[in-house]
């Protein structure tokens, strides 16, 4: 990535109108963009939103959460109920079963991402990814999205899901962040999940970790809360 200029954008949650309407701006073929995962579930158009970000241009697509439940409900008939418990809709549901390259697609998928820049994305802004590894591993980042598939296809949604799902702790613990990015030789956080209530991306700890969930579908923040460029890296990280 980074050859063009970075795109984020947080969870969609099935609102593929106000995804459309947010990315307006941003034609397709001059941004590199980056979904930070949470496309499905609570509002109506999930899987259409993972088929639109799967075929959007340049686009890397993360895992979050609610694809883990997406993906159990898929494989698992008695895993619906939680299913729909977490805002999952049934057509999605059925449309994924009908589409097992779309599947397959979906259990690819990495849960973070280092950018050029040292920027480190991942759907949850926590640091419940680490236990899904060794803690002397020395490529955390590779070795995390190598579990997470093997989780994918080896019945682990449980696990994954209770890994991903605790709400953000870096928001009140700045030393876990800088531990986090130092375990994963990052210099700044991206992430989503959380929803918040700014007009912007919400940047906190001087900017060292921003939130890009603007609650798309159930909240009413401005869609730029949610999808907006990257910023530069300051010069002092
Ligand atoms: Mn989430």
């Amino acid at each position: 990535m980074n050859r063009l200029p970075v795109l984020v954008v947080g969870d969609v949650h099935g609102d593929l109108q106000r995804l459309f309407q947010a990315l307006r701006p941003y034609p397709p073929d001059q941004w590199e963009t980056l979904f930070l995962g949470d496309l499905v579930n609570r509002g109506p158009f999930g899987v259409g939103a993972l088929r639109y970000a799967r075929d959007r241009p340049h686009s890397t697509v993360l895992l979050g959460n609610h694809e883990v439940a997406l993906l159990q409900a898929v494989r698992d008939p008695a895993a619906r109920g939680s299913f729909l418990s977490v805002g999952g809709q049934l057509h999605d549901l059925q449309e994924l079963r009908r589409d097992e390259p779309l599947q397959e697609w979906l259990r690819d998928r990495p849960g973070m991402l280092k950018l050029e820049d040292g920027t480190l994305a991942q759907h949850s802004g926590h640091d419940g990814y680490g236990q899904l590894i060794d803690h002397d591993e020395p490529d955390p980042v590779a070795a995390i999205n190598a579990r997470i598939g093997e989780l994918l296809r080896k019945d682990g949604e449980d696990e994954l899901w209770y890994v991903l799902s605790p709400k953000d702790h870096f928001r009140d613990s700045r030393p876990r962040l800088e531990a986090w990015l130092r375990r994963t030789g990052a210099r700044r956080l991206l992430h989503g999940h959380t929803p918040h209530r700014r007009r912007e991306p919400d940047a906190y700890h001087d900017g060292l970790a921003i939130n890009f969930d603007g609650g798309f579908f159930t909240r009413r923040s401005p869609v730029r809360a949610s999808v907006s460029p990257l910023p530069a890296l300051p010069l002092t990280f």
